[in-house]
């Protein structure tokens, strides 16, 4: 059950933020108002919702699932892989002390990025990509020993994040795509395959009693509505471009 999000809006910088795809400059004003549709999507799940203030200094601050990792016993403040994002956590590790006692962090030369981190219960998967090395993954996993947390550590092949394409809807059913479908590390899995023209919508965020699903993705969003689970649509098209995905645009917890 999740109760809070944080998020952080958008500055006039984000269209200058780091991108790999080739889908364009993104809109401000169009990211605007989705981010603000996906803050009511947030809401509608029964979350309260924190959103920060943009900060114009860092173009990608508005993926804040980048910058730590939530859980009811702890939270950790990540070390990000990209050097224009890593001062990111600064402001990040203040706002997390009006909710958490206790804050682990990662530290130098271990990275870490929130989106290379998907939890299952009591386990952690982390993903081995170009933001996050095996010292931070290593670290995270011992951190997270601490409180009872299994982790396992799965290098990438092409995704840019873990997250990227696997993704934990809960009830023991996983969305995944790409180089994940049929993964041995999620062969336990009930597998809810992302066609490979659907790609991008293997990164769906499973809120309280609903699924919010980056809409256009009509193969997706039937299979999941198939499983009995309510769907919320929002638009992604402007963070698409950025390479962010539908859950980097929050921490919940
Ligand atoms: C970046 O390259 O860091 C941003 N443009 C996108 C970050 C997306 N975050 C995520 O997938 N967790």
């Amino acid at each position: 059950m999740f109760n809070h999000a944080i998020v952080r809006k958008i500055g006039k910088s984000f269209v200058n933020g780091l991108t790999t795809s080739d889908l364009g400059n993104p809109n401000y004003e169009k990211a605007l108002v989705q981010h603000e549709a996906y803050v009511e999507a947030l809401k509608r799940c029964g979350v309260k919702v924190t959103v920060l203030e943009s900060d114009e200094r860092y173009p990608d601050s508005t993926f804040v699932e980048d910058t730590a990792v939530l859980t009811p016993k702890c939270a950790l403040v990540t070390n990000p892989g990209a050097e224009s994002r890593n001062g990111e956590i600064n402001e990040m590790k203040e706002v997390l002390k009006d909710f958490y006692d206790t804050i682990e962090y990662i530290q130098s030369p271990g990275m870490l990025d929130g989106g290379d981190v998907m939890q299952v219960e009591d386990h952690f998967y982390v993903g081995l990509s170009t933001r996050t090395n095996e010292a931070g993954a290593l670290q995270f996993k011992d951190i997270m020993g601490k409180y009872g947390y299994g982790t396992t550590i799965i290098p990438l092949k092409k995704f840019f994040h873990l997250k990227t394409g696997v993704n934990y809807l809960g009830d023991n059913n996983l969305l995944v795509a790409g180089e994940f479908i049929n993964h041995e590390a999620f062969s336990s899995f009930n597998q809810i395959i992302v066609k490979e023209e659907e790609e991008y919508s293997g990164n769906c965020v499973r809120m309280n009693d609903c699924v919010i699903v980056p809409k256009g993705f009509e193969g997706t969003k039937k299979k999941i509505e198939d499983l009995g689970y309510t769907v919320i649509e929002v638009e992604m098209t402007e963070f698409q471009k950025q390479d962010g995905g539908l859950s980097c645009l929050s921490l919940r917890f």
